[in-house]
């Protein structure tokens, strides 16, 4: 972390009220803040998963467009956020996502093909393997935000050097739940991170109508913990606060709050028609703001960007999907234990006897074909 981060308090030096937004490279992919003390080879990998991210989200749009996946949230504009904070994370932290965090799966490990069973409609695709310490989808909204509160509760109660990051976005923020465990976590003290994705729109409401307070940041001087406007579009920004704030709560000093500001480039999900609600200018304006694009200004300044490196990293990216697509298409029957195991520690009897049920109708047609 710069030096600046050394000395400050992050949340002490960019108060909300202030109406200041944390950012470390400008626009055009200049330092103008904190620079956190990375090695080429770790800005490289950011850079390839920022690029995963991307590529792989258009092809699943493609992939619903021809029939071949369910209904869809594309992630695009997110992928400074979703990576900055990701690489934040240490190993043992937890993650509590919502359904907008394609890149944070990536990094955390979670193969695409997995990914994309899961908006394949597949139960597969929800079962996170051993050893990647985050939840499942959560698409009932704000509802995620309760169990960001109760791992991190757990984790203050063991004292454990580890914290919870939740993710949720603005509109979010005006369910009940998200109030319940903003206030239960302030209370409790617990290890989370609340990390609000303000891409400024919740479907079709825009966060004028979502919300009458200036920024997301503010409510947490409500519930008495740190909050912080980031610039969302900015990963070192994301970065180098995610950090921060995931330091203070895994040493015990409580939860806080990150707003980061972005906007949602493309469809709420496949199944979405922006045109109908928002201006094709604004989207313009926001396609100018691209992430990628800064750091990729950022990474040539440093010489680490090259258009030969680009060529070379998007063909294997295309190369890597291809074969997920493949493996995720190749997966047509799933284990009966996809629709019944997963839900409780130990299965209900009426659970039991309809996956047996189940078994047995699979074994019957089997036996006829
Ligand atoms: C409790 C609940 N109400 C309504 C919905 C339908 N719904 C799905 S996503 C969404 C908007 C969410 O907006 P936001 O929290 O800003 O997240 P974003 O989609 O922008 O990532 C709504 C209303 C739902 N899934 N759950």
């Amino acid at each position: 972390m710069g030096e600046m981060a050394k000395k400050k308090d992050l949340f002490e030096a960019f108060k909300p009220l202030d109406g200041q937004v944390y950012q470390v490279l400008d626009k055009n992919g200049k330092i103008v803040g904190d620079e956190p003390k990375l090695s080429d080879e770790q800005l490289k990998e950011m850079y390839f998963y920022m690029l995963y991210t991307r590529v792989s989200d258009e092809k699943a749009v493609s992939l619903q467009r021809q029939g071949r996946m369910l209904t869809f949230a594309p992630v695009a504009g997110h992928e400074a956020l979703h990576i900055g904070s990701a690489f934040a994370l240490d190993k043992e932290d937890w993650v509590v996502p919502a359904f907008r965090e394609t890149g944070i799966y990536l990094v955390r490990g979670m193969e695409l093909h997995n990914i994309y069973l899961y908006w394949k409609g597949s139960e597969e695709g929800a079962v996170l393997p051993d050893g990647i310490n985050m939840l499942p989808v959560s698409i009932p909204v704000g509802s995620q935000t309760l169990h960001g509160a109760g791992i991190g509760w757990a984790q203050a109660l063991n004292e454990e050097k580890a914290a919870t990051l939740t993710f949720f976005g603005d509109g979010a923020t005006s369910e009940g739940e998200f109030h319940e465990a903003m206030n239960f976590a302030a209370v409790f003290k617990t290890n989370t991170v609340f990390m609000c994705n303000n891409n400024q729109y919740a479907i079709s409401v825009p966060i004028e109508k979502q919300t009458a307070s200036e920024t997301i940041a503010q409510k947490s001087i409500a519930y008495g913990m740190p909050g912080i406007k980031v610039d969302g579009n900015d990963i070192l920004a994301m970065y180098n606060i995610t950090k921060h704030a995931l330091d203070r709560a895994r040493s015990g000093k409580g939860p806080s709050l990150i707003e980061a500001f972005t906007y949602r480039i493309g469809y709420h999900t496949t199944s979405d028609d922006p045109t109908k609600y928002r201006d094709q200018k604004e989207v313009d304006e926001w396609k100018k703001k691209d992430p990628i694009l800064r750091f990729r200004k950022y990474l040539k300044s440093k010489k680490i960007w090259t258009e030969k490196y680009e060529e070379e990293l998007q063909a294997k990216i295309k190369e890597m999907i291809k074969n997920e697509i493949k493996m995720a298409e190749a997966f047509t029957n799933p284990p009966a234990k996809a629709y019944f195991e997963y839900t409780y520690a130990e299965m209900y009897p009426y659970l039991k006897e309809q996956q047996e049920e189940m078994l047995a109708c699979r074994k019957s047609k089997e036996d006829k074909e």
